[in-house]
């Protein structure tokens, strides 16, 4: 028996990940860069074991049915095929996460995955080779490898394709993201499907995809700047092009509902009056709010007229992947 277990923390993307131009390989379309988050993150163990006949998978505790455990046991497949493994696991994993909001994530989920496998393989792998194989899981997890900021770079080859961490001179500890939680149901379009779809054929893709280059060099200087307004007015703008793509699609959809829409519109009056905060959302209608740590409160406050404290989170940049002993203590 072979057995590893891993902590990744989620990271949201200010410049989002949005096309694969490899469904097979995760290659994605564009560069994306993101800050990973303190307080989402799950713990996975994986135990490789000869007395399986099957893969297992449980979340929180509880086993989980095959539409769930596609991207953990096509993880697994890749795992057994690259590194000559004959065996089944069993993968048992934690979501820490204030609510059951919704907000379990791909990204620290098969980010976790890739390092208990690593850990129980005994790979000895650099971040660089756990970021590429994490990517190979779900996309947005091989952001979670690193804290802080980092950027995916889309490369052009399984091996080209990777994130690595962007130093931000500890500008990060100054920074803060507050969620704000308008509906716990689940997706109707997961965001593998949506990304497809309009790539396939939203006819305002290619409009995304040229401004891509200036919004990454601009979230970049920003950050080499501690220029907070540049990063967020950037954040904000490229989110919503992400999201303007998916009303081009052919049949169009959003992931924006009313109570979406409501907390945008909040935003601007926050801003006109003087606090500087910028929204993002992804693949679902919680929003997201940039903002710097001395604001938080301030902004939590206006928003308290209009949330209750369980529909606002706080988060502050969050540490890289850190795999553990099978008892919980860190390794490394
Ligand atoms: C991101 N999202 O950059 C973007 C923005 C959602 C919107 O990465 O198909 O779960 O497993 O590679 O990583 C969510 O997509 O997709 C995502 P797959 P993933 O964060």
């Amino acid at each position: 028996m072979y057995t590893g277990k891993a902590r990744a923390y989620t990271n949201i993307a200010l410049i989002k990940y949005w096309g694969k131009k490899d469904e097979q390989l995760i290659l994605p379309m564009n560069n994306s860069l993101s800050l990973t988050l303190d307080a989402f993150y799950t713990e996975t163990s994986v135990a490789f074991n000869e007395n399986l006949t099957e893969d297992q998978f449980f979340l929180d505790g509880m086993i989980q049915e095959s539409k769930q455990t596609k991207k953990v046991t096509a993880f697994l497949d890749l795992i057994r095929q690259t590194y000559q493994v004959e065996l089944f696991a069993k993968v048992d994993s934690q979501n820490f996460v204030p609510t059951a909001a919704g907000l379990a994530s791909s990204a620290s989920g098969l980010a976790a995955l890739a390092g208990a496998c690593a850990q129980a393989l005994n790979l000895n792998l650099t971040d660089t080779d756990l970021s590429r194989l994490a990517r190979r899981g779900s996309g947005s997890a091989c952001r979670s490898i690193f804290g802080g900021f980092s950027e995916w770079q889309k490369g052009s080859s399984d091996q080209t394709s990777f994130a690595r961490s962007i130093d931000a001179n500890g500008w990060e500890d100054e920074l803060a993201m507050l969620f704000v939680l308008v509906d716990d149901g689940v997706k109707d379009i997961s965001s593998r499907d949506g990304m497809r779809r309009t790539v396939e054929t939203s006819s305002f893709y290619s409009g995304w995809l040229d401004s891509i280059d200036a919004d990454l060099r601009t979230a970049k200087q920003a950050i080499a700047e501690k220029d907070f307004i540049k990063l967020g007015e950037v954040t904000e703008a490229n989110g919503l092009r992400m999201h303007g793509t998916t009303l081009g699609a052919v049949p169009p959809f959003t992931y924006w509902s009313p109570e979406s829409l409501k907390v945008m519109q909040l935003v601007r009056d926050i801003r006109k009056n003087g606090l500087p905060c910028y929204f993002t959302m992804d693949a679902g209608p919680n929003v997201k709010i940039l903002v710097e740590k001395k604001h938080l409160t301030a902004l939590k406050h206006f928003l308290a007229e209009y949330f209750s404290s369980e529909q606002l989170i706080s988060a502050y940049a969050g540490p890289g992947i850190t795999l553990l002993s099978m008892e919980g203590s860190e390794n490394s």
